[in-house]
C-alpha cells in the first residue's frame, strides 16, 4: 500500500507490562483516525511462508468517543474484503480489553485468558497481540490467530496492520 501514514506493527514477544505502551498506540492511531476516512489492511504469513490479507475499507479508533482513553478506544471496522477472511467484524463496537483493564464481554479478562490485547468481546475471532507460540500449538486460542485463515490454535509467524486515509473517488 502506498503512502502509509502509520504501520502498526504486531508484537511478535509481547512483555508482560506493555500495556502502557499498547495504549500510547492507541492513543496515535486515534489521533491519526479522527482526521478523515481511513482503511485497514491486515497482512499474515505462516510458517510455510504462504501469506493472506485482510482489507476493511472503514476503520477508526474511538471515533465518536469524547474522552477515547475513558471510552476504552471502540473499534469502527467495516467492508471487508481478502483472501483471509473476515475475523475482524465480530470486534466492531468492541473496546479494547489489556490485563490492567476490562473492557470486554465476558466475566473474565480476555485478554489475560487469551495472553493478548485486544478488542475482545467474549472473546475473540482474532488476537494479533497474542503470544508468539510458532504455529500449531495445544493451547487454545492465545497465540497469534486469525481464526478464519488458520483457526484458533496455529499462532502466525508473522503479522502488520497497516492504515491510510481512503482515497475520495470525487476529489482525486
Ligand atoms: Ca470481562
Amino acid at each position: 500500500m502506498e503512502k502509509l501514514e502509520e504501520r502498526i506493527k504486531s508484537e511478535m514477544t509481547r512483555a508482560s507490562g506493555s500495556d502502557t505502551a499498547t495504549k500510547k498506540r492507541l492513543k496515535q492511531i486515534h489521533a491519526l483516525s479522527i482526521q478523515g476516512n481511513y482503511e485497514l489492511r491486515i497482512d499474515l504469513e505462516d510458517f510455510e511462508n504462504s501469506t493472506a490479507y485482510a482489507h476493511y475499507g472503514t476503520f477508526g479508533v474511538g471515533l465518536f468517543s469524547v474522552d477515547p482513553d475513558d471510552d476504552g478506544y471502540p473499534l469502527t471496522v467495516g467492508d471487508y474484503s481478502g483472501n483471509a477472511g473476515d475475523s475482524l467484524l465480530k470486534h466492531n463496537g468492541m473496546k479494547f480489553t489489556t490485563k490492567d483493564r476490562d473492557n470486554d464481554h465476558s466475566e473474565n479478562n480476555c485478554a489475560s485468558f487469551y495472553h493478548g490485547a485486544w478488542w475482545y468481546r467474549n472473546c475473540h475471532t482474532s488476537n494479533l497481540n497474542g503470544q508468539y507460540l510458532r504455529g500449531q500449538h495445544t493451547s487454545y486460542a492465545d497465540g497469534i490467530e486469525w481464526s478464519s485463515w488458520t483457526g484458533w490454535q496455529y499462532s502466525l509467524k508473522f503479522s502488520e496492520m497497516k492504515i491510510r486515509p481512503t482515497r475520495d473517488p470525487d476529489n482525486k
